[in-house]
């Protein structure tokens, strides 16, 4: 049988989301966050004779003629591209091509799935070859599952970064490990990808970024892990390997990842991450309230000063994002004081607070179902920011509305924003590294920066006192926290425009609590809790 032609679509995200960051890929010049690392990662398994082919539905369309062009599409993401993962399942079949899925989403709901062709369902590490037998024996459908938490990393390809173009992108992912130790109620990544995270050589990952790095790709990678720090030994081993190779390459990459709490507790994580050019972190805070935390089972976070952690990890050069959480059971009264004083304490401009979300395959889920107060799942309704609360709240769901809707317009007010941004900038201790000088990234960055600076002066000026103000002083006083407050700022562009949409579409959520009460609607068949709740940002 003559090798497939195999089209990798991934599907669209919904285009005004927290995550989308639209305003600031626009001003980069580029069309979207990231690239599909997934997709990327499951292509390299395939078998070396068939031709792949990869179109991001996010960052370029997809036509009939790359239909037209494959044997069989290969799709599917995560919970928000379900509606388009069925579209192009749609399209493709209109075409009379099979259609293969897989990812995390189909990995935790393949009920959805149904009408896909064959649903590959797990690590693609650890399943990928039932299929590509299956395929090469001439079947046309069919459904392969894989052991969950079974995969050995250490076997995963390196990815098919040759498939990408990175014009399209803010920053392309890498993985390290996946899982996290924790066991935080509301969490997913415990669910698929377990509690033993599970890491890859310090060999095979440097590999893989010396493939990135000869693909020609140079500036911001984000390791994708679920926690960074969930096995810290394995985790300190690579790090003096990783810095090892930056500066035997004059820095190429700054990195970003996802880490708990306890980041803050390692002095000698912080110093290996800052040596590696680590310049950003994201941490789920989740609550400012510590009964509220031990209730999620988020005890990392407890026992601590938030604000001193915070400040640690500023100290060790790299910025906080943090992810927060509105809707949990325990919240007895408004809560919105609480939250703003912890975002203002621990001075984090980029807070993504979200309603509590109860996400499939979730301990959540599976008490407020016991609890009979879970309610229809809308996949395609957005994210957390409007989607969540997709159960019936202990408290009135006009309050948690209303506290939600206080703490965006407090924490998105441009002036209390740059403030942040401010005092972000002065905290941060950026490395003194000796970075390679890259022309084509200097005449791209000063393209950028004309734009930003016409953007926060003209298109937008009621953000110009606070852009000037807070330029001149991390200049004079913190200058080598210049790049990082810039692209806080940046983020402002879209922060502060989505946060607006939120509140709207908050007011008419109000509107409708105040026209006919959820409570009187939904609650009939409650019964009594027993614990408590939560949402869906990670570690
Ligand atoms: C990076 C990431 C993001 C990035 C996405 C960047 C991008 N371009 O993709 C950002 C930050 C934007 C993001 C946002 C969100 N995310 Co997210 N994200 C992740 C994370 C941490 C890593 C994804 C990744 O690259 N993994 C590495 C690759 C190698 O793994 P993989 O994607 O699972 O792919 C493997 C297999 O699944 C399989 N595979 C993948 N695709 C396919 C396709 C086929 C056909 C086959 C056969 C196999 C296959 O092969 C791969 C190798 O084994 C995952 C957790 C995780 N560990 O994966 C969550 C995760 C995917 N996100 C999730 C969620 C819920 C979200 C949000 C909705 C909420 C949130 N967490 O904030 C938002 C929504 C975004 C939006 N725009 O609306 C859930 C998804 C649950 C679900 N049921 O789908 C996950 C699993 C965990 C979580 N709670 O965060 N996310
Ligand atoms: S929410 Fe974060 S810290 Fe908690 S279990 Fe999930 S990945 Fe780990």
């Amino acid at each position: 049988m003559a090798a497939p032609n195999v089209l990798m679509v991934f599907p669209r995200f919904n285009q005004n989301s927290f995550w989308s960051l639209q305003a600031a890929c626009d001003i980069y010049g580029v069309k979207c966050p990231a690239p599909p690392l997934g997709l990327i990662t499951m292509a390299a398994m395939l078998p070396k004779d068939w031709t792949v082919r990869l179109v991001n539905r996010n960052a370029e369309e997809l036509t009939t003629a790359d239909i037209d062009w494959a044997d069989m599409v290969m799709t599917g993401g995560m919970l928000p591209q379900r509606d388009d993962t069925q579209k192009v399942i749609d399209l493709v079949h209109a075409r009379g091509k099979p259609v293969a899925v897989g990812g995390p989403d189909p990995m935790s709901s393949p009920e959805a799935y149904v009408s896909a062709d064959f649903r590959v369902l797990g690590e693609a590490e650890g399943i990928i070859h039932q299929f590509i037998e299956a395929w090469n024996k001439g079947e046309r459908k069919g459904t392969f599952e894989g052991e969950r938490f079974k995969v050995d990393v250490a076997v995963s390809p390196i990815p098919r970064f040759d498939l990408i173009n990175f014009k399209h992108y803010l920053y392309v992912g890498v993985q390290f490990s996946r899982g996290c130790p924790f066991n935080c109620e509301f969490c997913d990544i415990i669910e698929l990808y377990g509690r033993v995270p599970r890491s890859k050589t310090n060999d095979q990952m440097l590999a893989e970024l010396q493939a990135l790095y000869d693909a020609g790709y140079r500036g911001h990678v984000d390791f994708v892990d679920d926690n960074l720090i969930g096995n810290k030994k394995a985790l300190k081993r690579f790090l003096p390997a990783l810095k090892q190779w930056q500066v035997e390459r004059r820095y190429p990459f700054e990195f970003s990842t996802e880490a708990s709490m306890n980041l803050a507790d390692d002095t000698e994580l912080l110093g290996l991450l800052k040596d590696a050019n680590f310049f950003a972190i994201f941490v789920g805070i989740e609550s400012p309230d510590t009964d509220t935390l031990i209730a999620t089972q988020k005890k990392q976070n407890t026992r601590r000063s938030l604000a001193e952690s915070v400040h640690k990890i500023y100290a060790a050069g790299m910025f906080v994002i943090a992810g927060f959480i509105v809707g949990f059971d325990t919240e007895k009264h408004s809560m919105s004081q609480a939250m703003i004083e912890c975002i203002e304490d621990t001075g984090i401009p980029v807070a993504m607070v979200g309603l509590l979300t109860a996400l499939p395959n979730t301990q959540l889920t599976r008490r407020l179902e016991a609890e009979k107060r879970l309610l229809p799942f809308e996949a395609g309704a957005g994210d957390q920011c409007t989607a969540g609360l997709n159960f019936i709240p202990l408290r009135p769901k006009r309050e948690i509305l209303l506290d939600y809707k206080k703490v965006l317009e407090k924490i998105y007010e441009p002036n209390t924003y740059f403030d942040r941004v401010q005092r972000v900038g002065r905290a941060l201790r950026r490395p003194d590294h000796d970075e390679k000088f890259n022309y084509a990234m200097a005449i791209h960055d000063a393209g950028f920066m004309t734009r930003l600076i016409w953007r926060m002066t003209v298109t937008r000026p009621e953000l110009r006192a606070p852009f000037w103000r807070t330029i001149i002083d991390v200049a004079r006083n913190n200058p080598s926290a210049l790049q990082s407050v810039i692209i806080m700022i940046t983020f402002y562009l879209h922060l502060g425009t989505f946060a607006n949409t939120v509140i709207k579409e908050l007011d008419r959520m109000i509107a409708a609590e105040d026209a006919s009460p959820s409570e009187m609607r939904e609650r009939p068949a409650v019964v009594a809790p027993t614990r408590m709740s939560a949402s869906a940002t990670a570690a």
